[in-house]
């Protein structure tokens, strides 16, 4: 039922889409796999800001990896260049962590409620202007994706109609750890040898669902 042509661009983008893992929701600044591993995912610069509720946002990621440790930090700052703007350490009350480190099986869409609210920061208020950074290890070493957004009491949570399901936001503890301290500890327990080579033979047995999906998106 599918033309030649359109499984062969699903293939094409079902391998392009391969690696690492992208943010879907909200609007990221920007996505290059190659520099997915540097600050904000490469992308150094704020990019468009979108409105994300203070309490019960949702976060939408798509992992390309079986499993991954994830880590979620704010920035109260309209445009931070650097980690430690997201590390809540370094000045009590500018920063923060969202969603502390927790781990995801399987690849493809997951979904993350938020309550920044929640977290007492005491400038996270409506209207203010923030960077959301989301961590993902999968094995092959952190990188990193940003959005920029304009905290607001009054929006309301969209959830992504690809979301799966909504995890609930977990109670965060004000003390939160460093960004490079917690990327070292999961970065070891996540790396296990041969990984990859699983991960390849996951792909490929998933290839021709990806395709028949991709084939009915370009219908
Ligand atoms: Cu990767």
């Amino acid at each position: 039922m599918f033309s030649p042509s359109a499984i062969i661009s699903a293939l094409t983008l079902a391998v392009a889409a391969s690696a690492h893992f992208t943010l879907d929701f909200p609007e990221t600044r920007g996505f290059d796999e190659e520099i997915e591993p540097k600050f904000c995912g490469g992308f150094d610069k704020v990019g468009n800001r979108s409105q994300f509720p203070l309490g019960g946002g949702v976060l939408a990621i798509d992992s390309h990896h079986p499993s991954a440790s994830v880590l979620v930090t704010i920035a109260i700052n309209d445009a931070p260049t650097s980690f430690d703007q997201f590390n809540a350490t370094k000045s009590a009350g500018s920063a923060g962590t969202v969603l502390p480190f927790f781990k995801i099986e399987g690849e493809g869409v997951h979904c993350f409620a938020t309550n920044i609210e929640g977290l007492g920061i005491a400038s996270a208020k409506d209207g203010v202007e923030a960077t959301i950074q989301i961590q993902f290890d999968g094995g092959d070493g952190p990188l990193f994706q940003c959005a920029d957004v304009t905290l607001s009491s009054s929006a309301s949570a969209t959830t992504p109609s690809t979301c799966p399901a909504v995890s609930p936001a977990p109670s965060v503890s004000s003390t939160a750890t460093s960004t490079s301290t917690s990327s070292d500890s999961a970065a070891s327990q996540t790396q296990t040898p041969g990984g990859s080579g699983t991960q390849l033979q996951v792909s490929a047995a998933l290839l021709a669902a990806f395709a028949a999906f991709g084939g009915f998106l370009a219908l």
